[in-house]
């Protein structure tokens, strides 16, 4: 990105002769960088939904290779069954397809991608992986050769692309899985691997799945293959997160669901996968389908409708996608509890100075989790909340909630500094509080009326006179 920077910068500086427009040119620029990040996602077809077809095998962008004689391959693999034998197996975390291996006889199957690591930049491999063996133990021989008795194996690497496809020696660059006799022999449902690859920066890797099988049949899932590169992504990656805190009766869904936003240099990343996770046992919650989700085109991943359990008390779920990790901060109260709880508006952004799209909504419910009318609900700034305020310059606003127990806030306006504020919403019979995040973005103020043409010369002059000094600075 510098590299091309700077080619623009001494292309703008040989054929723009006038200033002004150079300066105009260099604040649109500015104004349009943030928006334009390049991609992140560097793995393709990651989800393998672009394939030849259900129980066919093959994938765009991937390529499958087989040691000679072998049975089987890696097909696309859709519903609760095998793509080749009728085996029982979880339906693909991602989308309508997840690759999966499968046999009738034995083999030695490989599916591999290379990618090309940027130097100088972070890289993050995350994918989920499924394994089922058909056999009643694993036999790991330090070959993929199917030809070796026993050998029972699955193995994902990161390969030096000038391997043999099917080496286990210094080929591997980064061994990243290997099943083992103390693997067990079906796998709960697809898990989450991770790597961090930042260290093989400026290499193209070869990513191989590997599957060697000649005891019994050996099913190995895969699906929501990412390699994420961008600094700012591994360390903000899940800045934002809704739904929390949020209080809820035992046994009710959570009115809010959980969310996450993941960003590159606050451009939004979509198709990246994000697993939901609630506490196995004590206070906690069940969701209402696969809790893996991909991140959409806005680059956020919302959980499926997640209800309490009947157990009392507070507990933290978490989102992950690959390293990274974001909280939830959910409490189940006994029923006989009112509460309060957010139902709209949160989180959202404006660019400073703006207001925000959307008024802040919260839900009153009683002891029965009835809505409550017209109890009155206090929507509370923060002093430190960075300028943003009510259409009507205060901090605090009060509503009263409609038939539908909702109480709806004025409009809010963003600040002039950027951050996130957490408005919190009160009512006098619920014990807990709702909380609204507003994100505000750096980025150009609200639209100004037309200057007059005085202020219109004087802005030329400044522009130009700046611009003009930056220009020069660079020819240096
Ligand atoms: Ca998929």
């Amino acid at each position: 990105m510098n590299a091309n920077l700077t080619l623009s910068r001494l292309r703008l500086a040989r054929w723009m002769p006038l200033k002004f427009w150079a300066a105009v040119f260099w604040l649109a620029l500015f104004v349009v960088l943030p928006t334009s990040s390049f991609a992140a996602q560097l793995a393709a077809n990651g989800s393998f939904e672009a394939n030849n077809g259900a129980a066919q095998p093959g994938f765009t962008n991937w390529t499958i290779a087989t040691q000679p004689g072998s049975a089987g391959s890696f097909y696309a693999q859709t519903g609760v069954v095998g793509p080749l034998t009728s085996v029982a197996v979880p339906t693909p975390p991602l989308g309508t397809f997840a690759a999966m291996s499968d046999q009738t006889g034995p083999g030695s199957l490989v599916m591999y991608q290379d990618i090309a690591l940027p130097s100088g930049q972070p890289a993050m491999l995350s994918l989920l992986l499924y394994v089922q063996n058909r056999n009643a133990e694993f036999h790991s021989p330090p070959t993929l050769d199917f030809s070796v008795v026993p050998n029972q194996q699955v193995r994902v690497d990161v390969m030096d692309p000038a391997a043999n496809l099917f080496d286990v020696g210094s080929g591997v660059i980064r061994p990243l899985y290997a099943s083992s006799s103390a693997t067990p022999q079906i796998s709960s449902g697809y898990t989450n691997l991770s790597a961090n690859l930042s260290s093989l920066a400026g290499r193209t890797v070869r990513l191989r799945i590997a599957v060697a099988n000649n005891q019994q049949g050996l099913n190995v899932g895969v699906d929501g293959v990412s390699v994420l590169t961008d600094a700012a992504l591994i360390q903000t990656v899940l800045a934002s997160a809704s739904g929390s805190p949020q209080t809820n009766q035992v046994n009710q869904p959570f009115p809010v669901a959980l969310s996450v936003q993941l960003t590159s240099s606050g451009a939004p990343v979509s198709g990246q996968p994000v697993t939901f996770t609630a506490p196995s046992s004590g206070p906690s919650g069940t969701f209402a389908g696969n809790a893996t989700v991909l991140t959409n085109s806005s680059g956020i991943a919302t959980a499926p409708t997640f209800t309490s359990n009947g157990t009392v008390g507070s507990y933290t779920v978490v989102a992950r996608t690959g390293l990274m990790t974001a909280n939830f901060s959910l409490t189940n109260v006994a029923v006989g509890t009112p509460t309060i709880s957010g139902a709209g508006g949160t989180p959202q952004a404006a660019p400073a100075a703006n207001p925000f799209a959307l008024p802040l909504q919260a839900i009153v419910r009683d002891d029965n989790n009835l809505p409550v009318v017209g109890a009155e609900v206090t929507f509370t700034i923060p002093a430190s909340g960075r300028g943003t305020q009510f259409a009507d310059g205060g901090l605090t606003a009060t509503s009263t909630t409609g038939s539908d127990g909702r109480a709806v806030s004025p409009a809010v306006t963003a600040g002039v500094q950027p951050g996130v504020v957490t408005v919190l919403a009160t009512t006098l019979s619920a014990p807990n509080s709702a909380a609204f995040e507003l994100t505000v973005l750096p980025g150009p103020p609200a639209p100004v009326p037309v200057l007059p043409l005085w202020g219109l010369g004087l802005l030329g002059m400044l522009l130009a006179a700046f611009g003009g000094r930056m220009l020069s600075h660079r020819r240096r």
